[in-house]
């Protein structure tokens, strides 16, 4: 999907670690073909093989290939679509709530290939899978789809092998959206994340293409205008076409005090490392909503009847999505905005604690289980009303809200269990003869004592690991996307699920409780 241009906004921050100009990387850039048009699709099969449009107001927002192949393009309007294409049919894509999901869908599909997925936009996706590379010698080293070299040099790093690991991966996950939600998609192989965002759109659609290395900088130079790499947008565009510099030939050779007097040394440096194909930049987890709820803005209403009825429609909605989104919430809050006699209004919100059952009867909440449920919830939404209106005078609202939050991974206030910690000291000292015992080998720890443990006493082990982490570290995430203060070869050994939550836990930074780090992390610590 095509972001806004937005100057200071660099999809590719080339400012972190320099080591990372190496080849070292395999990214996977996946970008879903005609994406609206494909969900529509799906919804609707009698559509296939028509030329289909989507429509937005009155402009068609993207079109199926078979009315490309008719002259339709992306963001014409309507009049236009039609001129070149008369029987297109046009499909309404106002309500974004069916690409939402099947985005989240993909999203899901490739998680279980990669920790490091980052979700750029609803049909977009970057995937590091760097460690799953240097994990699976045993996997084919010819290139999986095209190769994008026009070079017969060939990188001595060992580059070539581990993006041919790479492409064989992309097709693995792009034969399994297929397969399984009847997806096609386009993927670009490169070692970061730029280059493989430009080199995935050189075969379209259902294709995917690798960049060789010795390659990169014969493939940012045919995109001719600095305008044409992602990042640039038309701010920063103006002021280069003011400098004079309208290729990238330009960008690349032009004096950095030119750059830097224009733009600011940042975005003058960074720009002048994209125009040469640098893009240090990691894969960013994207993070899973924190809470999940509704609003409901209306003319005032004054009788507890008519709140009633507007939390029960509030309540079906919100359960909807959480239901989707398959954690279980322990708190819930309710947002009112009250209309003062003086008519100024005042937002007030009051949250609880709720034991939320996820075996309700039914997927959408309307079993046996899930009515008792709903009862109980209204009944919580009612004492929270009481809490923040005074139902013994007169009152009017224009507003509701209903939100659930404090979902597992991200409950990091939740007290630790002595228990837990006692559990686990006792593991990891039947694990090693003495405590703590210096690693044997640089680079590593005894990971084993984590994996022995039940998954919800690791994650609490691992919560704990992290609360225990001193406030300043954590809220200095490195550039590498590791933990301040492990080694990132460390890191990447650890299992996936133990990473996830280790960053996941990380991004708490602000609910971080400051304690002395016990044992484990410093044994942890001291390992890398
Ligand atoms: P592709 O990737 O060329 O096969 O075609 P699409 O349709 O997947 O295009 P893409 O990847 O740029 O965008 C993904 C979806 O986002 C697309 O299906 C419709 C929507 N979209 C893209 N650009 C715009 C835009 O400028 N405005 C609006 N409202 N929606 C857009
Ligand atoms: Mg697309």
């Amino acid at each position: 999907m095509e972001g806004e241009d937005e100057d200071h906004e660099f999809l590719f921050n080339t400012s972190a670690d320099q080591s990372f100009n190496k080849h070292e990387r395999v990214i996977i850039h996946i970008d879903i073909d005609c994406f609206y048009a494909q969900v529509e699709m799906i919804l609707n099969p009698s559509l296939r093989g028509k030329p289909l449009g989507i429509k937005q107001k009155n402009i068609v927002v993207t079109c199926n290939y078979e009315a490309r192949a008719l002259g339709v393009e992306k963001l014409m309007t309507i009049k236009s679509a039609l001129e070149k294409c008369p029987s297109l049919i046009l499909a309404n894509g106002e309500d974004l709530k069916k690409y939402r999901e099947m985005s989240e869908k993909i999203y899901q599909v490739l998680q279980s290939y990669s920790l490091f997925v980052e979700k750029l936009g609803f049909d977009e996706n970057f995937i590091d899978v760097t460690h799953k590379v240097v994990k699976c010698p045993e996997v084919p080293q010819v290139i999986t789809g095209h190769t994008f070299q026009d070079s017969d040099g060939i990188c001595a790093c060992g580059c070539t092998e581990r993006l041919a690991q790479g492409s064989f991966i992309a097709q693995k996950m792009r034969d399994r959206l297929r397969d399984e939600l009847g997806i096609t998609s386009c993927a670009g192989i490169a070692f970061n994340k730029l280059l493989a965002k430009l080199i995935g759109t050189t075969h379209k659609p259902n294709q995917q293409t690798t960049l060789l290395s010795t390659s990169s900088l014969s493939l940012i130079k045919s995109l001719k205008h600095p305008r044409n790499i992602p990042g640039i947008g038309s701010a920063i565009n103006r002021k280069l076409e003011a400098l004079g510099i309208d290729t990238i030939e330009k960008l690349q050779s032009a004096e950095i005090f030119k750059l830097t007097e224009a733009l600011g040394a940042k975005i003058a440096n960074q720009i002048q490392q994209l125009s040469f194909g640098i893009d240090n930049s990691h894969v960013k987890i994207t993070d899973r909503p924190k809470s999940i709820g509704a609003e409901d803005g209306f003319t005032p209403i004054r009788s507890e009847v008519e709140v009633q009825k507007k939390l029960t429609c509030l309540l079906d909605r919100v359960l909807e999505l959480v239901e989707k989104d398959g954690r279980k919430p322990s708190q819930l809050k309710l947002t009112v905005r009250k209309l003062h006699p003086s008519s100024h209004s005042v937002r007030e919100s009051r949250q609880t604690t709720i034991e939320y059952a996820t075996e309700t009867g039914s997927s959408t909440h309307q079993g046996p289980g899930g009515e008792k449920q709903k009862v109980k919830l209204m009944t919580t939404l009612k004492n929270l009303f009481e809490k923040i209106i005074d139902c013994d005078v007169s009152w009017q609202v224009t507003l509701l809200g209903i939100s659930f939050s404090g979902f597992p991974s991200s409950n990091s206030a939740s007290p630790v269990k002595n228990s837990i910690n006692k559990y686990f000291h006792l593991k990891a000292s039947s694990s090693r003869s003495e405590e703590p015992q210096p690693p044997a080998k640089r680079g590593r720890f005894d990971e084993s004592v984590l994996q022995e443990l039940p998954p919800d006493i690791r994650q609490e082990v691992l919560q704990d690991m992290q609360n225990q982490l001193p406030s300043s570290d954590a809220q200095k995430p490195t550039d590498f996307n590791c933990p301040k203060g492990i080694d990132p070869l460390v890191f990447y050994e650890l299992p996936m699920e133990i990473r996830e939550e280790l960053l996941a836990e990380e991004r708490m930074k602000k609910q971080t409780i400051k304690r002395k780090p016990n044992n484990l992390l410093q044994y942890f610590r001291k390992a890398s």
